[in-house]
């Protein structure tokens, strides 16, 4: 057994477990029941470049296999982020590493959003939300099923900072080994899998959608599968850091991950049925000793190797 401490991407986590994006906004509202600190990190709310509302109530839906939401990427943009919620970040979280969410609506928008952070204290490095299955204003596929536009975004981002930079893919990904190549040889540091399923829920009447926005993304239960294997097939094509989320609500989820090859796991929808889940899962980590000994993956595997001979566009 080794301890809960992991040191991944040259950050130390006093453990393996974050928050989720969208699962605890900028810490705040969450910290009034959780000590912040016993987490390995949490990863904040997706940022925009404009302030957004977010899309109409019903905003989430719960069904047997987990819950649907169309929340629209609401947040108060990066200014407000830059000028109130950071500040908050550096003056309360002590030991827990954050890392920001970024998700523009063009690779210009990423980039122009972490140039307006970069210079800020109080996080470690950023989440490229390249996955959003419920962004209206992005009419073509998520940056994380268009090649090209994936591309685009972690090599304007790389050119504007040093931080650790994680693109966090689409479940739905038909390729994960390429798409995580290409990200790897952008320049991304590591890779997060996977972000919700695109789903659609009727109201128990029919017709209508169970959701003000009609689709939205599936979480809970139902994705632990779904991450897990996306986790495998990521660790098995790229030598970097992966960090699985979907489904963990259990201490065992997180070694059911970690036995992947996930360096970080995250906690997200069972957060919303029990704000301090994410405690409950560290100090059954914390009962069971430690965690098992796994060597990080760090070989070139064949699929990597085959993406960089035929360039980044594959
Ligand atoms: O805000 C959302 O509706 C949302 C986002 Br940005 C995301 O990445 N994943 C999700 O399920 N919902």
């Amino acid at each position: 057994m080794t301890p809960l401490v992991r040191e991944i991407f040259g950050v130390s986590f006093a453990n393996p477990v974050l928050l989720a994006a969208g699962t605890c906004g900028f810490g705040r509202e969450l910290s009034e029941v959780l000590d912040l600190d016993v987490l390995g990190g949490f990863v904040t709310k997706s940022v925009t470049l404009e302030p957004r509302w977010g899309n109409p109530a019903p905003r989430v839906s719960e069904f047997p296999g987990g819950m649907l939401n169309s929340i629209g990427l609401a947040n108060p943009g990066v200014e407000v982020v830059r000028k109130e919620k950071l500040p908050w970040i550096r003056e309360r979280v002590r030991r827990a590493k954050v890392f920001v969410s970024v998700a523009g609506h063009s690779p210009e928008e990423f980039e122009e959003i972490v140039l307006r952070l970069d210079g800020e204290a109080g996080f470690v490095g950023y989440e490229l939300n390249l996955s959003c299955p419920n962004d209206a204003r992005r009419s073509s596929l998520p940056f994380a099923l268009d090649p090209e536009a994936l591309v685009e975004v972690l090599g304007r981002v790389r050119e504007r900072t040093d931080r650790p930079l994680v693109a966090k893919l689409a479940p739905n990904t038909p390729d994960f080994p390429r798409m995580a190549g290409l990200a790897h040889q952008s320049g991304a540091d590591g890779i997060t899998v996977v972000n919700t399923i695109p789903g659609y829920l009727s109201r128990p009447e029919g017709g209508a959608s169970a959701l003000g926005a009609g689709s939205g993304g599936v979480s809970g239960p139902l994705l632990r599968p779904v991450g897990v294997h996306a986790v495998r097939s990521v660790v098995a094509s790229v030598p970097l850091p992966v960090v699985g989320v979907g489904g963990v609500s259990r201490p065992e989820h997180v070694l059911e991950y970690l036995a992947a090859g996930a360096s970080l796991v995250q906690v997200g929808t069972a957060t919303f049925a029990d704000p301090r889940a994410a405690l409950r899962v560290i100090r059954g980590l914390d009962r069971i000793g430690g965690l098992p000994e796994r060597d990080v993956p760090t070989a070139v595997f064949p699929e990597v190797a085959m993406n960089q001979e035929k360039g980044v566009d594959g």
